[in-house]
Order: structure tokens, then sequence, then C-alpha cells
């Protein structure tokens, strides 16, 4: 049977190393993009291909992988390695409007590649793993391990991505530890249960409105500035990954008041590590009376979003204006 008539253009393809090779590979998930192509996942073997590869090699022990082929089949756009020193199986995939693939696996590495973590260690004995690669496949987005101490898997597909973003896990657990959050079932009901997980790619950043002052004092009519300190930990650099012309800040955090970054570096909260400290226009940021809560957005270079928030003071308080003669608002 021929798979490609005047009716339908096909393919059929291999995809694992070259013979001769030892050991064996298996696809376990497959998503495709509105373009054609085709996003794979599953287990490499040794000397799998390699195309613009996030990891050129394997970690140790049995690796997933992760391939793009082209719309014709004929051609790998990326294909590479992800895992760790010990055991790593991709088993779902799906990807999003840009191209990115978003895969889902578990693996028992300690050392499992991970960036921008919700929990960047593992819980134990098997954990998921869920990362996000860039379209091109050559940078891992963001990567992090799910479980806890003991066996989390992942069969089938188990992953959904309905918006660039914003990933839906489903999967096993044996572990009454597993990380819950909002949980319609907070208690492990014993032996294995089903867990379903929802991830959102946006980071969660420190900052310090007014560093030094403390409260956090703004009056809404003053024509100055406010600055903001985005302070970095061990994970996040916030001179080097923030980017600077994406920073927004005010009651809501969409408000666009950013005067300026500094483009020098200063340790604002004495930690050791270098922070971003912005300045912000104060009738932007469009602060009233009551509110108590600050909030910057932004992106990192990378293009992952990211939200930081604080509290704020703002002069003068809330019920002391507009309280002479009894008139009601003009508005
Ligand atoms: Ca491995
Ligand atoms: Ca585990
Ligand atoms: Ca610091």
């Amino acid at each position: 049977m021929s798979l490609e008539t005047a009716h339908h253009r096909s393919y059929s393809t291999f995809l694992g190393p070259a013979a001769s090779s030892s050991g064996g590979s298996g696809a376990n998930g497959i998503a495709s993009d509105a373009d054609g192509n085709a996003y794979v996942t599953g287990n490499a073997g040794p000397d799998f291909p390699t195309v613009n590869p996030f990891q050129p090699s394997a970690g140790g022990l049995g690796d997933a992988f992760v391939a793009k082929l082209a719309p014709d089949g004929s051609r790998l756009v990326y294909s590479t390695y992800l895992g760790g020193s010990s055991s790593d199986i991709g088993t779902g995939i799906d990807v999003d409007a840009e191209g990115s693939a978003y895969v889902v696996g578990h693996t028992s590495s300690t050392d499992f590649p991970t960036r921008y973590a919700v929990q960047p260690v593992s819980g134990g004995g098997f954990d998921l793993f869920v990362a996000k690669l860039s379209p091109s496949g050559d940078a891992l987005v963001w990567s992090t391990y799910l479980g806890g101490s003991n066996a989390e898997f992942v069969f089938r597909k188990g992953i959904a991505v309905p918006v660039r973003g914003v990933v839906y896990i489903a999967g096993q657990t044996a572990s009454s530890n597993f990380p819950t959050a909002n949980a319609q079932q907070p208690a492990f009901g014993g032996s294995s249960d089903a867990f379903v997980a929802k991830i959102d790619e946006t980071v969660t950043v420190a900052i310090d409105i007014r560093p030094g002052e403390s409260p956090n004092s703004i009056n809404p009519n003053s024509q100055g500035k406010i600055s903001v300190a985005v302070l970095s930990s061990a994970s996040f650099a916030a001179p080097d990954a923030v980017d600077r012309a994406s920073v927004t800040f005010g009651r809501t955090g969409d408000e666009r008041s950013l005067e300026s970054c500094d483009a020098g570096v200063v340790d604002v909260d004495g930690d050791g590590l270098p922070d971003l400290v912005c300045r912000f226009s104060t009738p932007v940021t469009a602060f009233r009376p009551g509110d108590t809560e600050g909030i910057l957005k932004g992106r990192t270079l990378d293009g992952l979003p990211i939200v930081g928030r604080d509290s704020v003071t703002v002069v003068p308080a809330q019920g002391s204006v507009a309280t002479s003669g009894g008139s009601s608002s003009t508005r």
C-alpha cells in the first residue's frame, strides 16, 4: 500500500538511531501544529539522531527525546535528548500557536534539567517532569519536576495546552505528599491516586516598592517617580533576566508608567545578589486612596511573563478626603 496517492500526500518514516546501534527507541506522544509540523516524544535509545538540539547527548541512562518533523516528513526540524543521569521517559506532548512544544513524562533522575521550576528538586523516586521547548528546539524555556516522595507516572497523552503558557497535566501518583494547591480533593486516597494539575508559566518575582522605606507610601497627587526593585534569587538573576522595556507597574500592573531602569546593578536587600531597580511615573501608576498593593508585570528576555506584588500605603489615606459638605460624587 502506498501512502502517497493523487489525493493524499502522506508520509511514514522511521525515527531513531541508524542501523546496528544497540538499544531501542519508541514514541509515546504526538501533536501537530497548524502548519502541519509533527511533534513527537518518547524514549530515545543510544545514538538517537539530534538536529539543533537543546541537549545534544544523553544524560545517562535512557533519556526522553523531543522531535519536530517538517510537514512532508522528510526532515527533522529539531530533535533533542531531554533527561538526566537516570531514567527519563517522555509520554505526552502538546504545542501552542507559536510552535513551542510542551512535554510531560516521568523521570527518576535527580539532575533532570530544570529552569524557572515550580518544583526544582525531585520529590523522590519517579516524578513527573513538565518542560517547554523553544519553537526551534534549541532552548529549554522552562522545566520542572512535579511529584511527592513515592512514584508519579504519566501514561498516554497526559497533557493539554489550550493557550500559550497554560498547561494541564494528568497522571498517577502513589505519594501521600503529592504537592497540591486549591485542591478539590486535598487528601491522598491511598495506594495510587489519579491527579490533575494546571501550571501557569508566569514567573512570580519578589519586588520591593520604594526600597529602604516602610511603609511604601505613595501620594497619587505627586508628579514624581516611584522606585521599584525586582529582587534576584538563586534561580533568577533579575538584571540579566528581565526585559527592561517590558516592565509595567501600578495599581493593576498593566500601567505603562516606566520611566527608566538602572543600567548598572545594585543589591537593595543586601543578600549579595544584584537587583534591578526601575522608576515609574507616579501619575501613570493610577494609584487611588484605599489601594493596598502595587503590581509589577513584564517579561523575561526569553518571553516568559513575570509578576510581582508588594504592599503600598496611599496617602492621604482613605477616609481622610472628601468628607466635607456631604456632596455626592460628580461621577
Ligand atoms: Ca537519562
Ligand atoms: Ca516522586
Ligand atoms: Ca539582592
